[in-house]
């Protein structure tokens, strides 16, 4: 400050020099505060700390980027060739020190921010206390979670849209049914590869109740675009727990008509149809798979007679051994359900399978059921 003080009546360098590194990081904090305000909402104790990190990133970078501009700027005004000069420019080597100092400094700023990465790493994919677990399912282009049930073993709520509440920490147990995908949530400030036979985890608190998007961020498919979801932050543990409970009713239950059941089953998202069909009843709008508009109808004017299987035994087999009979103008793209492997991502018990079937068979005109249901539960028991 004496420096400063005694040199304030002459043009010093050194005036220069403070003044200009206190506009470097004047600038450089103004660039960190101004561009995360085009950042999605902070919605998670993970995206807190992932922003404080980012900002600092942003404040060495913006500083940076002022020095390096600015020098730029400075010596093309300060150092240009004045009219009439046609001499060369002075030729300069190198200066150790110079070359010192800006290895230096940067070392010293990479080292300082790996310790900070490296702690907020660790804290947000440390285990928190009381966390929920949902198991999600990624699988050619939707997202299925799946809730354990308190004293119900054998049942599990299953939903397309991930609900949760303000303050539960969260444990999310990832696995793909066909190719690698990655849960991707902008306003939670996370994303995590999901990879083919493997199992892989991801954690955050949401603190902002309300209602963000979910994204598949790894190319997956000519669907990968409309791979999304929903989440739904409940303000609290009781509306939360509203959602649930009726879930849980339902599962408790089930509605006797198997055509009820399936058509329940497949609007609850718990399996991947909507990505890649389109059923307007239904809300599907995908576009892999052919058209299930209709479908019975079709079923029982073409698919009959180029299989020679019965309706009910063209659906199942449908989803049990999808490559067997290829609709023609489309791959081999359907995912291949399994019966018997409650642990494949791809598990479909039978019983739900006879369900579904059964109300596929009512996708005609008049909704009239074109199976044999008879036939459709007596070929379901002998898969069990
Ligand atoms: C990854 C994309 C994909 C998913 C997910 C998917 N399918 Fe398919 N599906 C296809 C494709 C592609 C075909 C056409 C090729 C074939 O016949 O296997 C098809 C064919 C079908 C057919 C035969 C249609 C016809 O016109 O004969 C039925 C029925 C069907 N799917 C039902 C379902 C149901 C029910 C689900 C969910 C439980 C489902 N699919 C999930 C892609 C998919
Ligand atoms: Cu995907």
């Amino acid at each position: 400050m004496d420096a400063e003080r005694s040199n304030t009546t002459n043009s010093s360098p050194v005036l220069w020099i403070i003044a200009a590194f206190a506009l470097l990081i004047l600038g450089g904090l103004l660039i960190a505060e101004t561009a995360p305000l085009i950042l999605p909402p902070e919605a998670s104790a993970e995206a807190q700390q992932v922003d404080n990190l980012f900002k600092i990133l942003l404040a060495i970078g913006g500083a940076i980027f002022l020095l390096v501009q600015g020098a730029l700027v400075f010596s093309v005004i300060r150092f240009r060739a004045r009219p009439g000069d046609k001499s060369d420019g002075v030729a300069l080597h190198g200066n150790a020190t110079l070359e010192f100092v800006w290895t230096a400094i940067p070392a010293v700023i990479v080292l300082i921010l790996s310790i900070i990465s490296f702690q907020v790493w660790v804290s947000t994919t440390s285990a928190k206390d009381n966390e929920m677990v949902v198991n999600v399912t990624g699988a050619r282009f939707t997202w299925s979670f799946s809730y354990a049930v308190p004293d119900h073993e054998n049942l599990k709520v299953n939903s397309s849209t991930l609900h949760t509440y303000v303050g539960q920490s969260l444990k999310m147990v990832m696995q793909s049914a066909d190719v690698n995908h990655a849960f991707y949530i902008p306003a939670m400030r996370i994303k995590q590869d999901l990879l083919v036979g493997r199992t892989t985890e991801i954690r955050f608190t949401p603190t902002l109740a309300g209602d963000y998007p979910v994204f598949c961020a790894e190319l997956c498919g000519s669907g990968h675009g409309s791979m999304r979801a929903r989440i739904v932050v409940h303000p609290d543990e009781a509306t939360y727990l509203s959602w649930f409970d009726d879930e849980v009713n339902v599962l408790l239950n089930p509605p006797a008509d198997p055509v009820v059941r399936g058509q329940q089953i497949l609007s609850s998202g718990q399996y991947p149809c909507a990505g890649c069909h389109t059923l307007t009843e239904l809300g599907w709008t995908g576009v892999t798979g052919p058209n299930q508009n209709g479908l019975a109808d079709r079923v029982v004017k073409t698919r009959v007679a180029a299989t020679g299987l019965t309706p009910e035994e063209y659906l199942l087999h449908s989803l049990y051994h999808p490559s067997e009979y290829l609709v023609p103008g489309f791959g081999n793209l359907m995912p291949q359900f399994q019966a018997n492997d409650p642990n494949a991502p791809s598990y479909m018990p039978v019983e739900d399978m006879e369900a579904i079937v059964a109300y596929l068979c009512t996708l005609e005109a008049s909704g009239e059921n074109v199976c044999n249901l008879d036939n459709l539960q007596s070929l379901a028991s002998q898969l069990k």
